[in-house]
């Protein structure tokens, strides 16, 4: 039985991996640690929170004392991290809040990791593992022929983003190699699926068209990137940390290269099938094209391109499969329409992330969280 801390829970990934992991394994106890910065949504944890299994702290991954107290009062025997500023575009027009988590609050993790596991004088250390999450932005850009990134692809970061995942990368290699910190790192490639924030490109296309609004394509969409379903990188993670070594690095892809102009014209056609066949949908849409009688792709607005854009990104996931037995399950045909049909189904979720209202209902939700004693079978 495992006693796991997941930061940056409330996010898109974390809270998948959540749910993940609540279905798997039902009897470890999960404590996800989140800042509830824009990214962050208590809404998408609402079913885990019924388990008496779980537990939720909002706080930030640089607080190293709060970090260090929460390891020891519950135990913690795993950390997975995924807390982070993820979003290219913000690092581009603000990059110190990326410094400052993805670099600063690793540090921190690392720091209280090595305090509460490491402690000066034991014969051996308590069986534990550091699990970072990381992506495949690291390693650069890719050319049309190049081969995929693979483990030993030298780093070649070139955003803020990108470079403050590297930072963090190397840093957890360090903790590794001077003190013995048991780590694993996954680079992964981009991921799409339920909860995803809608600034990214899959869930931003799915709104902007049920409301009639253009498709932002940056430059001239032929930048590629390898997609892949958070429940597959989920699994991948899963198998990193019960079959990974301590200090390896594993790369979770696709194998799914997409040119994001295909993605939007995939994307439009999918919304469009299902306006088409669900008459609610019109009503509730009627700005949207399908509504009356056009297609989605007339929405296509071609835009200035993302500064330093970086062109093609593809992973090689071969040290994944030979050595945990990783390989993506979900073909890109089904999760595009699963996803498109989760935004759909899930209205709510994404209107109240929208309009901010949701914060109001997060303040509730802590509030009522916070009233909840913490149970003895908790520690
Ligand atoms: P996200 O932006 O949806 O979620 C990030 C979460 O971290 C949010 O809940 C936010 O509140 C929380 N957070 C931010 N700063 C924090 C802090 N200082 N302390 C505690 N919590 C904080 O991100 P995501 O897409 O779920 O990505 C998760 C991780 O996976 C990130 O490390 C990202 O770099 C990596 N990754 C993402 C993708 C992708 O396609 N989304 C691909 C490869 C790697
Ligand atoms: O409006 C848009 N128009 C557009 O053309 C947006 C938001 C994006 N794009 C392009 C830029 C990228 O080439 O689509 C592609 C995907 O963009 P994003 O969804 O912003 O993802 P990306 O920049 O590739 O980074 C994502 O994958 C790797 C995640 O945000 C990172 O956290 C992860 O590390």
């Amino acid at each position: 039985m495992k006693r796991v801390l997941v930061t940056g829970g409330a996010g898109f990934i974390g809270a998948n991996f959540v749910y993940y992991w609540q279905g798997r394994y039902s009897d470890d106890f999960i404590l996800v640690l989140d800042a509830l910065t824009y990214a962050g949504n208590l809404a998408s944890l609402k079913q885990a929170m019924v388990s008496p299994n779980f537990r939720f702290v909002h706080g930030d991954i640089c607080n190293r004392e709060l970090v260090e107290f929460l390891l020891e009062e519950y135990r913690i025997d795993t950390i997975v991290n995924f807390a982070a500023e993820s979003h290219v575009d913000r690092s581009i027009s603000g990059p110190d809040q990326f410094i400052k988590t993805n670099i600063q609050g690793t540090h921190a993790l690392l720091e209280a990791a090595r305090a509460a596991w490491l402690k000066p004088g034991l014969s051996s250390p308590p069986a534990h593992r550091f699990h970072h999450v990381s992506t495949d932005e690291v390693y650069g850009s890719l050319g049309p022929d190049d081969p995929p990134f693979s483990e030993t692809t030298p780093y070649a970061p070139n955003s803020p983003y990108s470079a403050s995942k590297a930072a963090s990368d190397h840093l957890v290699r360090a903790y590794h190699h001077t003190y013995g910190l048991d780590v694993t790192t996954s680079n992964c490639s981009n991921n799409y699926g339920p909860f995803q924030f809608p600034e990214k490109l899959i869930p931003l296309i799915i709104i902007n068209i049920l409301y009639g609004k253009p498709l932002p394509i940056y430059g001239d969409g032929k930048n590629i990137r390898d997609w892949l379903h958070v429940e597959d990188h989920c699994r991948g993670i899963d198998l990193v940390i019960r079959k990974g070594a301590a200090g390896e690095v594993y790369n979770i892809g696709g194998c799914n290269e997409w040119t994001n102009i295909d993605i939007v014209h995939l994307v439009c056609r999918h919304v469009d099938q299902a306006v088409a066949g669900d008459p609610k949908l019109s009503q509730s849409f009627p700005d949207t094209p399908a509504a009356r009688g056009s297609t989605s792709e007339s929405l296509i607005t071609f835009v200035s391109d993302r500064p330093g854009h970086d062109r093609r990104y593809a992973i090689d996931p071969e040290k994944s499969k030979r050595e945990l037995g990783y390989s993506p399950a979900v073909t890109f045909e089904q999760g595009i329409k699963s996803t498109v049909n989760w935004y759909l189904q899930n209205q709510q979720w994404w209107k109240d992330v929208l309009d901010g209202s949701y914060r109001q209902w997060i303040e509730k939700q802590y509030r009522d969280l916070s009233q909840k004693p913490v149970k003895e079978e908790y520690k």
